[in-house]
């Protein structure tokens, strides 16, 4: 009976020590849990803007105690036009127009937990046309000498449509009468 008595004792402070540790180490996890960053920007964070708005907004994850600082720093400087605000989990910051280009927008805030929360983001200020110039100068584009060529002689294999126009038409042309010298001497029979 009383070695029955002696185990269950025995439980009970084993369950206690558990307990005790889970409730001294909850305090130190919840924290973590609730630590803020930031969820959303305008502009958003990569984005292309086609002019820049008058506005930026950071959104994060928990309220905000205090804005530290929020810079928006572009080709030509600063473009923050006064002290940012914020309400509850958002901070709004005024903004100057400013030119096309790269954009950095950093922020140091201090969230409701008391910590702090910083980072940067970048965006882009521009016309959708100017972010893809690799297409319009791209030599693979020019592709226009292409068609004449397969028009008349489709089983040449000359070279690539990388190759410049003017290289282009004239090996058109040598392939041409190439291509009308074999064909006069196999016939039908060899194409290539
Ligand atoms: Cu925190």
């Amino acid at each position: 009976m009383s070695g029955v008595r002696a185990g269950l004792r025995r439980v009970a402070v084993l369950l206690a020590v558990a307990s005790a540790a889970v409730l001294s180490g909850w305090p130190q996890v919840q924290p973590a849990v609730a630590h803020s960053a930031l969820v959303a920007s305008q502009p958003p964070a990569d984005g292309l803007v086609e002019v820049m708005p008058s506005r930026a907004y950071l959104t994060f994850s928990a309220p905000v105690r205090e804005v530290k600082e929020i810079a928006v720093i572009g080709p030509e400087g600063s473009v923050t036009n006064g002290e940012a605000t914020f309400d509850g989990a958002e901070v709004m910051q005024t903004l100057w127009a400013g030119p096309a280009g790269d954009y950095t927008m950093s922020y140091f805030v201090v969230s409701e937990d008391g910590h702090d929360v910083r980072g940067d983001l970048h965006f882009e200020v521009g016309a959708l046309s100017v972010l893809e110039p690799g297409t319009s100068t791209d030599p693979d584009a020019s592709s226009a000498p292409a068609p004449v060529r397969s028009a008349d002689e489709p089983e040449e294999d000359g070279p690539g449509i990388a190759v410049p126009a003017a290289l282009l038409v004239g090996s058109a042309a040598v392939a041409l009468v190439l291509g009308r010298r074999r064909s006069l001497r196999s016939g039908s029979a060899r194409s290539r």
